[in-house]
């Protein structure tokens, strides 16, 4: 069965069975004081208020049966998957891989990698781990969606520019269809959070398509 709804810059079809929902990098790093983007130098204000529509998504997409997948931008203990130029950059005096107040910074099983209590993975949800900023690099995201039938993508998460934008380009170069809901995706920066979100949808949406979640869960 396919659905229709609005969206920029035309009406977004998908077929729920073929759509899996997208929960990019909502981790305590991200949304909690104390973690890498606060540290950064960024408020986190505004991706935590975030948690709450992208919840109401969860739960309607669960309440479905539809599938849910979960990203986490992070490394290995060890640090041997983090490029040193990652490490390097930002000349931080706290760092990926350094003891901050959630843990090691962007460390894999540290309190601070994982993902907020509010939306915490189910048991039968992927989690991807990835050491970048897109979703499909270094992972096996690809597979999964092959394996599940998925062509489409509905995307929330942190943040619009960096993480949400690399996972859409990589996604929408793979051929899959991106809906992106412009309430559940977040800047540490309003002019960025503008900015990228017209440019998914610009150009014929030349990446993909912009909605409220309203719109998603009006027929979901
Ligand atoms: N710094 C920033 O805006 N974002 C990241 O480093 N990672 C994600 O977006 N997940």
């Amino acid at each position: 069965m396919l659905y229709t709804i609005p969206a920029e810059p035309y009406e977004f079809t998908f077929d729920p069975a073929a759509t899996a929902l997208l929960i990019i990098d909502m981790q305590r790093d991200f949304v909690d004081s104390g973690g890498f983007g606060e540290l950064l130098g960024n408020d986190v204000a505004p991706l935590r208020e975030l948690i709450a529509p992208i919840g109401r998504v969860l739960a309607a997409w669960r309440a479905r049966g539809l599938l849910v997948i979960h990203t986490r931008e992070g490394h290995r203990p060890d640090l041997s998957d983090c490029p040193p130029a990652k490490l390097a950059r930002g000349k931080l005096e706290i760092g990926i891989g350094d003891q901050g107040p959630l843990g090691r910074i962007l460390v894999r099983g540290e309190w601070g990698h994982d993902i907020v209590d509010q939306l915490r993975p189910l048991p039968n949800e992927p989690v991807i781990d990835k050491p970048g900023k897109g979703s499909f690099y270094a992972t096996d995201l690809s597979g999964i969606l092959a394996h599940r039938g998925i062509h489409s993508l509905i995307v929330t998460g942190v943040t619009t520019e960096v993480c949400v934008h690399t996972t859409v380009r990589e996604a929408n170069d793979r051929g899959f269809e991106c809906l992106v809901l412009s309430d559940c995706v977040g800047s540490y920066f309003p002019e960025f959070q503008a900015a990228a979100l017209k440019m998914i949808a610009a150009q014929g949406g030349i990446f993909g398509w912009v909605a409220p979640s309203e719109r998603l869960l009006d027929v979901v």
